[in-house]
Protein backbone atom coordinates (compact mmCIF):
# COMPACT_ATOMS: atom_id res chain seq x y z
CA UNK A 1 0.00 0.00 0.00
CA UNK A 2 1.02 3.89 -0.40
CA UNK A 3 0.42 4.93 2.79
CA UNK A 4 1.88 1.80 4.37
CA UNK A 5 5.26 3.00 2.41
CA UNK A 6 4.88 6.75 3.23
CA UNK A 7 4.76 5.48 6.54
CA UNK A 8 7.93 3.99 6.50
CA UNK A 9 9.76 6.47 4.61
CA UNK A 10 8.20 8.66 7.12
CA UNK A 11 9.62 7.36 10.47
CA UNK A 12 12.80 7.10 8.11
CA UNK A 13 12.62 10.54 8.05
CA UNK A 14 11.88 11.34 11.61
CA UNK A 15 14.99 9.40 12.93
CA UNK A 16 17.22 11.72 10.48
CA UNK A 17 15.61 14.65 11.74
CA UNK A 18 16.20 14.11 15.41
CA UNK A 19 19.54 14.04 14.58
CA UNK A 20 19.08 17.10 13.10
CA UNK A 21 20.68 16.20 9.58
CA UNK A 22 19.82 16.41 6.17
CA UNK A 23 17.12 18.79 6.34
CA UNK A 24 17.13 19.67 2.73
CA UNK A 25 17.58 15.92 2.05
CA UNK A 26 14.05 15.92 3.69
CA UNK A 27 12.24 17.78 0.84
CA UNK A 28 13.95 15.82 -1.36
CA UNK A 29 12.72 12.51 -0.20
CA UNK A 30 9.41 12.83 -0.25
CA UNK A 31 6.76 13.61 -2.94
CA UNK A 32 5.24 16.86 -1.88
CA UNK A 33 2.01 15.54 -2.36
CA UNK A 34 2.66 12.20 -0.13
CA UNK A 35 3.85 14.43 2.69
CA UNK A 36 0.53 16.94 2.89
CA UNK A 37 -2.03 13.57 2.80
CA UNK A 38 0.32 11.25 4.95
CA UNK A 39 -1.55 9.40 8.01
CA UNK A 40 0.47 7.17 10.39
CA UNK A 41 -0.82 4.45 12.68
CA UNK A 42 1.36 4.73 15.61
CA UNK A 43 0.04 1.61 17.47
CA UNK A 44 -2.99 3.19 19.02
CA UNK A 45 -6.07 4.31 17.76
CA UNK A 46 -4.65 7.86 17.72
CA UNK A 47 -3.70 9.05 13.93
CA UNK A 48 -1.59 10.95 13.07
CA UNK A 49 -1.17 13.34 10.48
CA UNK A 50 2.21 14.84 9.65
CA UNK A 51 2.50 17.84 7.41
CA UNK A 52 4.49 20.67 6.27
CA UNK A 53 4.29 24.53 5.43
CA UNK A 54 5.71 24.65 2.90
CA UNK A 55 3.87 21.47 1.07
CA UNK A 56 0.95 21.95 1.34
CA UNK A 57 -2.13 23.87 0.53
CA UNK A 58 -4.01 24.53 2.97
CA UNK A 59 -7.29 23.44 1.09
CA UNK A 60 -6.09 20.04 0.80
CA UNK A 61 -5.41 20.17 4.99
CA UNK A 62 -8.74 20.66 5.22
CA UNK A 63 -9.81 18.19 3.52
CA UNK A 64 -7.83 15.39 4.98
CA UNK A 65 -8.39 16.61 7.85
CA UNK A 66 -12.37 16.58 7.92
CA UNK A 67 -12.61 12.99 6.97
CA UNK A 68 -9.83 11.81 9.46
CA UNK A 69 -10.31 11.42 13.11
CA UNK A 70 -7.84 13.96 13.68
CA UNK A 71 -5.41 13.94 16.43
CA UNK A 72 -2.72 16.36 15.18
CA UNK A 73 0.92 15.59 16.56
CA UNK A 74 3.87 16.43 14.59
CA UNK A 75 6.23 13.54 14.66
CA UNK A 76 9.40 15.54 14.77
CA UNK A 77 9.51 16.76 11.31
CA UNK A 78 11.37 20.23 10.68
CA UNK A 79 10.60 22.55 8.66
CA UNK A 80 13.16 24.55 6.23
CA UNK A 81 11.33 27.63 5.46
CA UNK A 82 14.20 30.14 6.07
CA UNK A 83 13.96 33.07 8.29
CA UNK A 84 12.98 33.99 11.70
CA UNK A 85 11.40 31.52 13.30
CA UNK A 86 7.56 32.16 14.08
CA UNK A 87 4.23 30.62 14.65
CA UNK A 88 2.34 30.43 11.21
CA UNK A 89 -1.35 29.26 10.49
CA UNK A 90 -1.40 26.15 8.05
CA UNK A 91 -4.97 26.11 8.18
CA UNK A 92 -7.84 26.92 7.41
CA UNK A 93 -5.99 29.82 6.05
CA UNK A 94 -2.62 29.85 5.37
CA UNK A 95 -0.01 32.03 6.28
CA UNK A 96 -2.42 34.33 8.15
CA UNK A 97 -2.85 35.78 11.17
CA UNK A 98 -7.02 35.61 11.25
CA UNK A 99 -8.67 31.87 11.17
CA UNK A 100 -12.08 32.31 9.09
CA UNK A 101 -14.51 29.29 10.65
CA UNK A 102 -18.08 29.33 10.91
CA UNK A 103 -20.56 28.44 13.46
CA UNK A 104 -22.06 24.72 13.42
CA UNK A 105 -18.81 23.74 11.18
CA UNK A 106 -15.74 21.74 12.40
CA UNK A 107 -12.53 24.13 12.37
CA UNK A 108 -9.24 22.72 11.95
CA UNK A 109 -6.74 25.10 12.96
CA UNK A 110 -3.67 24.03 12.49
CA UNK A 111 -0.08 25.97 13.01
CA UNK A 112 3.38 25.27 13.20
CA UNK A 113 6.47 26.57 14.40
CA UNK A 114 8.11 27.68 10.86
CA UNK A 115 11.83 29.36 10.65
CA UNK A 116 14.65 27.40 11.46
CA UNK A 117 14.73 24.27 12.68
CA UNK A 118 12.99 24.07 16.05
CA UNK A 119 10.30 21.74 17.97
CA UNK A 120 8.51 22.59 20.25
CA UNK A 121 8.27 20.12 23.39
CA UNK A 122 4.49 22.35 24.90
CA UNK A 123 2.36 24.88 23.73
CA UNK A 124 -0.27 27.06 25.19
CA UNK A 125 -3.05 28.76 24.57
CA UNK A 126 -3.90 32.30 26.19
CA UNK A 127 -7.22 33.45 25.94
CA UNK A 128 -10.36 32.11 26.11
CA UNK A 129 -11.58 29.70 23.38
CA UNK A 130 -14.58 30.29 21.54
CA UNK A 131 -17.42 27.44 22.89
CA UNK A 132 -16.71 23.99 21.05
CA UNK A 133 -13.46 24.47 20.21
CA UNK A 134 -10.46 22.55 22.13
CA UNK A 135 -6.91 22.64 22.07
CA UNK A 136 -4.85 19.61 20.99
CA UNK A 137 -2.08 20.43 23.03
CA UNK A 138 0.72 18.24 21.17
CA UNK A 139 3.75 18.23 22.89
CA UNK A 140 7.41 17.37 21.54
CA UNK A 141 6.31 18.63 18.06
CA UNK A 142 6.63 21.85 15.58
CA UNK A 143 2.76 21.47 15.00
CA UNK A 144 -0.45 22.12 16.85
CA UNK A 145 -4.15 22.61 16.31
CA UNK A 146 -7.35 24.02 17.50
CA UNK A 147 -10.48 22.09 16.09
CA UNK A 148 -13.81 21.11 17.23
CA UNK A 149 -17.35 22.72 16.15
CA UNK A 150 -17.76 26.35 17.14
CA UNK A 151 -21.20 27.00 18.33
CA UNK A 152 -21.02 30.94 18.84
CA UNK A 153 -20.37 33.43 16.39
CA UNK A 154 -18.12 36.11 17.38
CA UNK A 155 -14.33 37.35 16.94
CA UNK A 156 -12.24 35.35 19.51
CA UNK A 157 -8.42 37.10 19.65
CA UNK A 158 -6.22 34.09 20.99
CA UNK A 159 -2.37 33.96 21.59
CA UNK A 160 -0.54 30.52 20.60
CA UNK A 161 2.76 30.50 22.71
CA UNK A 162 4.72 27.38 21.50
CA UNK A 163 7.80 26.42 24.38
CA UNK A 164 11.01 25.59 23.64
CA UNK A 165 10.59 23.09 27.22
CA UNK A 166 7.86 20.94 28.35
CA UNK A 167 4.92 21.80 30.57
CA UNK A 168 4.82 25.28 29.25
CA UNK A 169 8.26 26.37 31.36
CA UNK A 170 11.43 28.30 30.30
CA UNK A 171 12.36 31.63 29.24
CA UNK A 172 12.20 30.26 25.41
CA UNK A 173 9.09 30.97 23.84
CA UNK A 174 7.30 32.22 20.76
CA UNK A 175 3.86 33.73 20.69
CA UNK A 176 1.79 34.56 17.78
CA UNK A 177 -1.94 35.95 18.30
CA UNK A 178 -4.50 34.90 16.19
CA UNK A 179 -8.15 36.12 15.64
CA UNK A 180 -10.52 33.74 15.13
CA UNK A 181 -13.66 34.85 12.96
CA UNK A 182 -16.12 32.79 13.50
CA UNK A 183 -19.59 33.60 10.82
CA UNK A 184 -22.98 33.61 12.23
CA UNK A 185 -24.35 29.50 11.49
CA UNK A 186 -26.79 29.76 8.65
CA UNK A 187 -28.78 27.02 9.40
CA UNK A 188 -31.61 28.27 11.38
CA UNK A 189 -33.06 26.59 14.50
CA UNK A 190 -35.43 23.55 13.72
CA UNK A 191 -38.23 21.84 16.08
CA UNK A 192 -38.20 18.02 15.62
CA UNK A 193 -40.46 17.32 18.84
CA UNK A 194 -42.87 20.08 20.57
CA UNK A 195 -43.50 20.53 23.73
CA UNK A 196 -46.83 18.07 24.12
CA UNK A 197 -49.96 19.32 25.92
CA UNK A 198 -50.57 17.40 28.43
CA UNK A 199 -53.14 16.82 31.85
CA UNK A 200 -52.16 17.23 34.99
CA UNK A 201 -53.03 17.33 38.90
CA UNK A 202 -52.83 20.23 41.31
CA UNK A 203 -50.77 18.23 43.40
CA UNK A 204 -48.27 17.28 40.06
CA UNK A 205 -44.83 18.26 38.42
CA UNK A 206 -44.31 18.14 35.22
CA UNK A 207 -41.63 18.85 32.85
CA UNK A 208 -42.10 19.84 29.37
CA UNK A 209 -39.73 19.15 26.13
CA UNK A 210 -38.61 20.46 23.67
CA UNK A 211 -36.11 19.25 20.98
CA UNK A 212 -34.53 21.12 18.39
CA UNK A 213 -31.49 20.90 15.81
CA UNK A 214 -29.45 23.69 14.93
CA UNK A 215 -25.89 24.96 16.58
CA UNK A 216 -25.58 27.53 19.25
CA UNK A 217 -29.05 27.09 20.09
CA UNK A 218 -30.51 29.57 22.93
CA UNK A 219 -34.10 28.70 24.67
CA UNK A 220 -36.38 30.83 26.12
CA UNK A 221 -39.92 29.45 27.60
CA UNK A 222 -43.20 31.71 27.90
CA UNK A 223 -45.91 31.40 29.06
CA UNK A 224 -49.18 31.82 26.93
CA UNK A 225 -49.51 31.07 23.66
CA UNK A 226 -46.94 30.73 20.97
CA UNK A 227 -45.71 33.93 19.59
CA UNK A 228 -46.88 35.97 22.46
CA UNK A 229 -43.60 37.42 24.54
CA UNK A 230 -45.61 39.28 27.41
CA UNK A 231 -44.60 36.83 29.64
CA UNK A 232 -41.21 35.15 29.88
CA UNK A 233 -40.25 32.86 32.95
CA UNK A 234 -37.03 33.78 34.05
CA UNK A 235 -34.16 31.60 34.19
CA UNK A 236 -36.05 28.94 31.64
CA UNK A 237 -33.20 28.24 29.47
CA UNK A 238 -32.80 25.04 28.34
CA UNK A 239 -34.54 22.38 26.85
CA UNK A 240 -36.95 21.12 29.45
CA UNK A 241 -38.83 23.27 31.88
CA UNK A 242 -40.51 22.16 34.78
CA UNK A 243 -43.73 23.32 35.79
CA UNK A 244 -45.91 23.10 38.53
CA UNK A 245 -47.80 22.17 40.81
CA UNK A 246 -50.70 24.75 38.94
CA UNK A 247 -53.64 25.81 40.48
CA UNK A 248 -55.22 26.37 37.50
CA UNK A 249 -55.27 25.04 32.88
CA UNK A 250 -51.74 27.13 31.96
CA UNK A 251 -50.00 27.31 28.51
CA UNK A 252 -46.55 27.62 28.07
CA UNK A 253 -44.47 27.81 24.76
CA UNK A 254 -40.34 28.00 23.70
CA UNK A 255 -38.80 29.90 21.74
CA UNK A 256 -35.34 28.75 20.10
CA UNK A 257 -32.94 30.71 18.52
CA UNK A 258 -29.64 30.84 17.38
CA UNK A 259 -27.56 33.43 15.19
CA UNK A 260 -29.70 32.67 11.52
CA UNK A 261 -33.00 33.52 13.68
CA UNK A 262 -35.76 31.89 15.48
CA UNK A 263 -38.44 29.12 15.89
CA UNK A 264 -41.44 29.07 18.02
CA UNK A 265 -42.69 26.07 19.15
CA UNK A 266 -46.50 25.00 19.39
CA UNK A 267 -48.24 26.15 22.40
CA UNK A 268 -48.92 23.32 25.20
CA UNK A 269 -51.76 23.50 27.11
CA UNK A 270 -51.57 22.20 30.53
CA UNK A 271 -54.78 21.50 32.09
CA UNK A 272 -55.41 20.56 35.78
CA UNK A 273 -57.97 18.32 36.42
CA UNK A 274 -57.86 16.98 40.04
CA UNK A 275 -59.06 13.28 41.46
CA UNK A 276 -59.51 11.48 44.75
CA UNK A 277 -55.45 10.82 44.57
CA UNK A 278 -54.62 14.41 44.36
CA UNK A 279 -57.35 15.18 46.73
CA UNK A 280 -56.16 12.36 49.23
CA UNK A 281 -52.65 13.51 49.18
CA UNK A 282 -53.77 17.13 49.45
CA UNK A 283 -55.50 16.27 52.64
CA UNK A 284 -53.81 12.81 54.51
CA UNK A 285 -50.39 14.66 53.14
CA UNK A 286 -50.53 16.94 56.28
CA UNK A 287 -51.95 14.38 59.02
CA UNK A 288 -50.07 11.49 60.20
CA UNK A 289 -52.71 8.75 59.09
CA UNK A 290 -52.18 4.86 58.49
CA UNK A 291 -51.97 4.82 55.19
CA UNK A 292 -54.23 1.97 54.84
CA UNK A 293 -56.82 4.64 55.82
CA UNK A 294 -56.41 6.60 52.67
CA UNK A 295 -58.06 4.49 50.16
CA UNK A 296 -61.32 5.95 48.51
CA UNK A 297 -63.28 2.83 50.57
CA UNK A 298 -62.22 3.57 53.87
CA UNK A 299 -63.66 5.76 56.25
CA UNK A 300 -60.40 7.23 58.21
CA UNK A 301 -62.50 9.25 60.44
CA UNK A 302 -65.31 6.65 61.03
CA UNK A 303 -68.33 8.94 60.66
CA UNK A 304 -69.88 6.57 58.52
CA UNK A 305 -68.78 8.52 55.56
CA UNK A 306 -66.06 6.42 53.46
CA UNK A 307 -63.50 9.25 52.25
CA UNK A 308 -64.73 8.59 48.51
CA UNK A 309 -67.82 9.84 49.78
CA UNK A 310 -66.26 13.01 51.96
CA UNK A 311 -64.14 13.29 48.65
CA UNK A 312 -67.72 14.09 46.74
CA UNK A 313 -69.51 15.80 48.72
CA UNK A 314 -66.90 18.12 50.18
CA UNK A 315 -66.63 16.76 53.58
CA UNK A 316 -63.42 16.44 55.27
CA UNK A 317 -62.09 13.03 56.03
CA UNK A 318 -60.37 13.67 58.93
CA UNK A 319 -63.42 15.06 60.94
CA UNK A 320 -66.58 13.28 61.84
CA UNK A 321 -69.10 15.24 59.28
CA UNK A 322 -72.40 16.31 60.38
CA UNK A 323 -74.76 17.77 57.68
CA UNK A 324 -76.95 20.05 59.56
CA UNK A 325 -77.48 21.94 56.75
CA UNK A 326 -80.18 19.99 55.25
CA UNK A 327 -83.83 20.85 56.05
CA UNK A 328 -87.11 19.52 55.61
CA UNK A 329 -89.44 21.97 56.90
CA UNK A 330 -93.20 23.41 56.74
CA UNK A 331 -93.46 26.68 55.86
CA UNK A 332 -97.23 28.61 54.53
CA UNK A 333 -98.25 25.40 53.96
CA UNK A 334 -95.69 24.30 51.80
CA UNK A 335 -92.93 22.04 52.17
CA UNK A 336 -89.81 23.30 51.97
CA UNK A 337 -86.60 21.39 51.67
CA UNK A 338 -83.44 23.51 51.77
CA UNK A 339 -79.53 22.64 51.72
CA UNK A 340 -76.72 24.10 51.42
CA UNK A 341 -74.15 24.05 48.24
CA UNK A 342 -70.40 23.34 48.51
CA UNK A 343 -68.30 24.68 45.49
CA UNK A 344 -65.67 22.29 44.43
CA UNK A 345 -62.59 24.35 44.87
CA UNK A 346 -58.96 24.20 46.22
CA UNK A 347 -56.55 21.24 45.84
CA UNK A 348 -58.06 18.10 44.79
CA UNK A 349 -61.03 20.21 42.79
CA UNK A 350 -58.84 21.91 40.33
CA UNK A 351 -60.70 21.50 36.76
CA UNK A 352 -64.15 19.66 38.78
CA UNK A 353 -67.82 21.07 39.54
CA UNK A 354 -69.93 19.88 41.80
CA UNK A 355 -73.93 19.29 40.90
CA UNK A 356 -76.53 18.53 42.69
CA UNK A 357 -79.53 17.06 41.91
CA UNK A 358 -83.38 16.47 43.94
CA UNK A 359 -85.13 13.49 43.37
CA UNK A 360 -88.35 11.92 44.71
CA UNK A 361 -90.13 9.36 45.46
CA UNK A 362 -93.66 8.20 47.36
CA UNK A 363 -92.30 4.55 48.17
CA UNK A 364 -88.07 4.39 48.77
CA UNK A 365 -88.29 1.46 45.65
CA UNK A 366 -85.04 1.79 44.29
CA UNK A 367 -86.68 2.69 40.70
CA UNK A 368 -89.28 4.66 42.20
CA UNK A 369 -87.12 7.61 42.10
CA UNK A 370 -87.74 10.37 39.85
CA UNK A 371 -86.17 13.91 39.27
CA UNK A 372 -87.60 16.84 40.36
CA UNK A 373 -88.02 19.03 37.36
CA UNK A 374 -86.29 22.78 37.98
CA UNK A 375 -83.76 21.28 40.29
CA UNK A 376 -81.74 19.15 38.15
CA UNK A 377 -77.54 19.57 37.81
CA UNK A 378 -77.60 22.88 40.29
CA UNK A 379 -74.23 24.19 40.35
CA UNK A 380 -72.73 24.19 43.46
CA UNK A 381 -71.13 27.43 44.50
CA UNK A 382 -71.92 27.77 47.84
CA UNK A 383 -75.53 29.02 47.38
CA UNK A 384 -78.77 27.74 49.92
CA UNK A 385 -81.28 25.88 47.56
CA UNK A 386 -84.98 25.67 48.75
CA UNK A 387 -86.96 24.08 47.29
CA UNK A 388 -90.73 24.66 48.11
CA UNK A 389 -93.66 22.54 47.17
CA UNK A 390 -97.53 22.44 47.66
CA UNK A 391 -98.20 19.72 50.57
CA UNK A 392 -100.43 16.84 49.38
CA UNK A 393 -101.58 14.00 51.80
CA UNK A 394 -99.58 11.69 49.58
CA UNK A 395 -96.03 10.67 51.13
CA UNK A 396 -93.25 11.98 49.49
CA UNK A 397 -89.88 11.45 49.92
CA UNK A 398 -86.85 13.36 48.75
CA UNK A 399 -82.82 12.70 47.98
CA UNK A 400 -80.24 14.88 46.96
CA UNK A 401 -78.07 13.10 44.65
CA UNK A 402 -74.44 14.99 44.30
CA UNK A 403 -72.54 14.38 41.28
CA UNK A 404 -68.74 15.48 41.06
CA UNK A 405 -67.38 16.08 37.56
CA UNK A 406 -65.36 17.78 35.11
CA UNK A 407 -66.34 21.29 34.19
CA UNK A 408 -69.38 21.70 31.53
CA1 LIG B 1 -65.56 9.42 56.83
CA1 LIG C 1 -65.85 13.23 57.77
Amino acid sequence: MAGDADATRSELAFVKMSRSILIHKYGSVFSKAGLATLVLNKGTASQFILFEARHLSSAALTKVIKWTAVNVAGLGAFDAVSGATQITQIAPSAGSSTVPAKAGELLNLVYQITGAPHQARSWAVIGELPPGLNHLNSTNSNTDGITGIPTESGNYRIMIRAYKEANNSGSKYFTKTFMIEIAPDTQSPAISTHPLSLITTSVREETLQVIATGNGLKYQWYKGNSGDTSAPISGANIESLIIGPLDEDTSYWVRISNDSGFIDSKTANLEVLDDYDSWASETFGAVNINPELTAPDKDADDDGLTNEIEYILGNSPIKQSIDSETTLRLQNSKLEVSFQTEPAAGKGYIGLERAYSLEESSDISKSSWTPVQGHQNIIGNGQEITISTNLSDKTKYYRLNVELREKS
